[in-house]
Order: C-alpha cells, then sequence, then structure tokens
C-alpha cells in the first residue's frame, strides 16, 4: 500500500530531478567550456606578448661621444648594439643636444675616406653592431648647442622601426679611455 503511494510520487520526482540534474550539467559543461576557452585564448595572448617582448628590446653598451673642439658644431656618438633574439632596425636618433642626429657610414673613396648618410642600420642576433672611431657606421650629432666636453653626459634615444624607442646616456670621453691598457 505503501509502494503506489512512493511510486506514483518518487519517479516524477526523479524524474524533474534528473531532468535537473541534466540541465545543470549542461549549463556547467557549457560554462567549463567557456571557461576552457578563455583560459586558451589568454594563454594565446600570454604567448603572442611573451614571443614578441625579448626581440623588442635592443641592447646598447659602450656608448660614447668623442669630446669636440671649441666652436665645432658636429660630434659623433658611437656605441654598440646588440638584441638577444631576432632582428631589429635602428632608423635615427635623437638628443636634445643637437639639433638632428644622422646615422652615417664611412667609405674609402679615391683613397679618402668619407662619411654619407644613411637611412638605417640593420642589427640581428647573428650580426650585432659595434660602432668605433676611425671608420664604420656611427650617429653624427649635427647642430651642437654646446661643445662636447670628456666627463660630460649626452643624453640620447635611438629609434627603432616598430619598435619603442630606447634612451640611455652616452659619455663624453676621449677614445683612448676606452681601449684597454697595455705595454
Ligand atoms: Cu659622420
Amino acid at each position: 500500500m505503501r509502494q503506489p503511494r512512493q511510486g506514483h510520487g518518487a519517479p516524477r520526482r526523479t524524474g524533474q530531478i534528473s531532468a535537473g540534474l541534466t540541465a545543470l550539467r549542461i549549463i556547467a559543461t557549457t560554462a567549463s567550456r567557456w571557461l576552457a576557452t578563455l583560459a586558451l585564448l589568454s594563454l594565446a595572448t600570454i604567448h603572442a606578448s611573451a614571443q614578441e617582448a625579448p626581440s623588442a628590446i635592443a641592447h646598447v653598451e659602450q656608448a660614447f661621444a668623442l669630446p669636440t673642439p671649441p666652436g665645432a658644431t658636429t660630434g659623433a656618438v658611437y656605441l654598440t648594439l646588440s638584441i638577444a633574439k631576432g632582428d631589429a632596425v635602428l632608423t635615427g636618433a635623437s638628443t636634445p643636444m643637437a639639433a638632428t642626429v644622422e646615422l652615417h657610414s664611412m667609405q674609402l673613396t679615391q683613397e679618402r675616406m668619407q662619411m654619407h648618410r644613411i637611412k638605417q642600420l640593420a642589427i640581428s642576433s647573428d650580426a650585432p653592431l659595434a660602432m668605433a672611431p676611425g671608420g664604420g657606421p656611427h650617429l653624427m650629432l649635427i647642430g651642437l648647442s654646446q661643445p662636447l666636453t670628456a666627463g660630460d653626459k649626452l643624453p640620447l634615444t635611438l629609434h627603432f622601426l616598430a619598435r619603442p624607442d630606447t634612451s640611455l646616456e652616452v659619455s663624453i670621453k676621449e677614445y683612448a679611455e676606452m681601449m684597454p691598457l697595455s705595454d
């Protein structure tokens, strides 16, 4: 006698509960799929930025400028530019101490070293760029607001193609100071 009562009520309730559980499961599954998708998306974003970040930073070392004689309006900056991963293109530089900064290269023309302006300088992890007085590329300061004095510093910002600028302080010193002491 008891069974029919329970029997009439129980299956229906069980059915409602299981239907409710199924609905919950579907919601839970959909939610977890969404969460998984979101997690994957954010991972992909992190991965993309992690891939771009290291190569974005070009490393600058041994940046120096030679002192200029009184009255001189041009000077030169030399530096070593390297990159840990990938490549970069230096497109120019600027300083509040000169009207313009040009990328220059030196070329031997009819037994004379001649400077000429170049538009950009490419570097890669395989091929860093080491500038030095006496030839090759350098940064030419044009329209100096004051002579470059040994011991002073020169603020310089390097501009790259599709990469953030790099700002640094350039030491003004005699080239001899950069050479290892020998003899
Ligand atoms: Cu030059």
